[in-house]
């Protein structure tokens, strides 16, 4: 029987010559034993097929044709909803390359423990083959995967989320080694065999045990921010994780920003923001909603490009108000995973527009009224919508080269301490910033949520390597720059004693904005606190804004007693980062110090 199925990847099949490609997908086949395999070329035809598969098998449900077409819904296992950072390795050679900020395994022990797990794992099971393609087609900084997994699901997300099939393989061409090897096997879902490891040295993943989004989606977290932050330092360019916006103001002057903010912190309804209507004549437009490739531009210049093709966006609090770009992108076309499905079978979760029907399915597929004591959304529930969907895709959102930035801003999830705005003194005192960023915890990863910890640059989860070596990464990209854009940090969670959040967000989020490209273009001044440069009294403009001037003056406010606490708290990182964290940003923070002592 292994003699067969081996066969079944004989070469006349597969829609390569790459001989490369061929033997290790022949490997990977004698290693996991499916009993067919399905080599991708992401057409139409091969979705309908297997979006029909996908609905006879339950994996998908179809939503209303007319209220949603093209619209499936998935319900994942209750285990399986969010990533799971415990689970997830970053296997070097060496330990020390991992860092602090990585779970370790040596090389040798991740393939060895992992295969054991695939030895067999898709025996009476399809294994897909999917080249896809980070990065536009035709750009130099794109890199081509090959992700094998034995999910539909996988496969149907995946096709929105990347550049499927032909493209893939035409960019690898016949003699090319240069692809990244993913393996992905859902297993049984159990949690205890569950790994997600990631081998740089060998540009190479494998996911095990787990079939949601981060975890199994390998082109995003896994290639496009663990692997790609470790080439990128090889190769002098930086995987982040941030948006990509443009910003064009009344007089026809545009510029794009990149936003970091970790997950669940608000990057996607930054990248699609609606300018309130003070701000008439403002035209923002998106270029990506979670993952920024930046590399210095012959000109000196950042240039920002999106590495992905769709959006695997939170659907909890989007609505037509907060994020009508979203909800215009989630029409058509989009598969919704562990949302609430209505009697009519349309989605609902929390904060979607109107009062919550009288009956609901829920996300497991149980009776929900909205009496039930638990939500009828799972709290990380997502939608996977296609970019061209979003009704202000930047026109340059396929541009070989990105993008140019003229700012960056890095912001966290913070009931407290964190102002709404605030702009470095420079380069390496932006990164300090970026590096001892605080964030609350989310529903995007397992774990409690609502804790603050560290996130530092919101890539804690993400950095491929050791995150002390990344900052050094960050500091030396100035040298190479010629104008390096300003940094900026940013809170729009902060909480008033009622326990309330003081910034209404969203579309009002332009107000800083406007400043922060004032700021970059040298429009406007700044009063200088200890910790940065801040609005002076009038600049930030709150003309229209619906909130109390008290309430502006608590979001915007610099206490220095709670910023004593908080640089207290950034201690912990810098003892976890002691062996490779910059001199720079330990005398940034010693600086900060001595100047709040006075
Ligand atoms: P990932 O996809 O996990 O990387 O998340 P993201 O950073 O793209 O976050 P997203 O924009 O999806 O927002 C996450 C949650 O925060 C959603 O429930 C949003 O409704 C909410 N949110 C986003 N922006 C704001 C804001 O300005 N203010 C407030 N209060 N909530 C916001
Ligand atoms: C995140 O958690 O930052 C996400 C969702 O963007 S996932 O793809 O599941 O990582
Ligand atoms: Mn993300």
């Amino acid at each position: 029987m292994p003699d067969n199925r081996a066969a079944a990847t004989k070469r006349s099949d597969a829609p390569t010559n790459n001989s490369k490609l061929l033997a290790w997908v022949e490997e990977m086949a004698k290693l996991t034993q499916p009993d067919e395999i399905v080599w991708c070329d992401g057409s139409e035809e091969e979705k309908q097929r297997l979006t029909k598969l996908a609905v006879d098998k339950g994996i998908l449900i179809p939503l209303n044709p007319e209220k949603r077409p093209g619209c499936y819904l998935h319900r994942s296992d209750p285990n399986a909803v969010a990533r799971t950072e415990h689970l997830t390795f970053v296997c070097t050679r060496a330990k020390e390359a991992a860092g602090p900020n990585n779970n370790w395994m040596s090389p040798k022990d991740g393939y060895d423990k992992l295969g054991k797990l695939f030895a067999g794992s898709m025996k009476g099971r399809t294994m897909y083959v999917i080249p896809y393609l980070m990065g536009p087609a035709g750009s130099p900084f794109s890199k081509v995967g090959i992700e094998i997994t034995d999910s539909v699901y996988v496969v149907l997300n995946m096709r929105i989320m990347a550049r499927m099939g032909r493209v893939a393989l035409d960019t690898l061409g016949d003699s090319s080694n240069d692809f990244n090897r993913g393996l992905h096997c859902t297993l049984d879902l159990d949690p205890e065999k569950r790994f997600i490891c990631h081998f740089p040295e060998d540009n190479t993943i494998w996911s095990i045990g787990s079939g949601y989004g981060g975890n199994a989606l390998l082109g995003k977290k896994c290639l496009a921010l663990r692997i790609a932050s470790f080439l990128g330092r090889e190769e002098g360019w930086l995987a982040e994780h941030m948006l990509i916006l443009g910003a064009e103001d009344p007089q026809g002057k545009k510029h794009y920003v990149v936003a970091a903010f970790p997950s669940a912190c608000g990057k996607t309804n930054f990248a699609m923001m609606v300018p309130p209507a003070k701000f008439k004549g403002w035209k923002i437009t998106t270029i990506g909603d979670d993952i920024s490739w930046l590399r210095i531009g012959k000109d000196g210049r950042l240039w920002a490009v999106n590495p992905e093709n769709g959006y695997f966006g939170v659907a909890p609090g989007t609505n037509k108000k907060t994020n009508p770009n979203a909800m215009a992108s989630i029409e058509r076309d989009a598969i919704f995973t562990n949302v609430a499905m209505t009697k009519d079978g349309d989605v609902w979760w929390e904060g979607i527009d109107g009062q919550p029907p009288a009956e609901l399915t829920d996300w497991r597929g149980n009776p929900w009224t909205p009496e039930s004591k638990t939500p009828a959304a799972h709290p990380n529930s997502r939608f996977t919508a296609p970019m061209r969907n979003n009704p202000i895709l930047d026109a340059k959102a396929d541009d070989d080269d990105g993008v140019p930035i003229s700012a960056i801003i890095f912001g966290g999830r913070r009931a407290t301490t964190v102002p709404l705005v605030m702009q470095s003194f420079n380069w390496a005192h932006g990164v300090y910033l970026g590096a001892t960023m605080g964030s609350e915890t989310t529903a995007a990863a397992t774990g409690q949520a609502g804790v603050v910890r560290r996130d530092p640059m919101a890539m804690l989860p993400f950095c491929g390597y050791d995150i002390g070596d990344y900052f050094g990464h960050w500091l030396k990209i100035q040298a190479h720059l010629a104008d390096p854009p300003p940094i900026f940090l940013v809170n729009w969670f902060r909480k008033g004693t009622d326990g309330k959040f003081l910034w209404p967000g969203y579309g009002e989020n332009m107000r800083v904005l406007a400043w922060v490209l004032a700021r970059a273009q040298g429009d406007v001044g700044a009063s200088e606190t200890p910790l940065g440069m801040v609005p002076r009294a009038g600049d930030l403009d709150v003309d229209g804004l619906d909130i109390t001037p008290e309430q502006v003056r608590q979001a915007t406010h610099i206490d220095l007693a709670e910023w004593r606490t908080e640089l207290e708290s950034q201690g912990e990182l810098f003892t976890k980062l002691e062996k490779t964290l910059p001199a720079t940003v330990r005398l940034e923070r010693e600086i900060l110090i001595s100047r709040l002592a006075n």
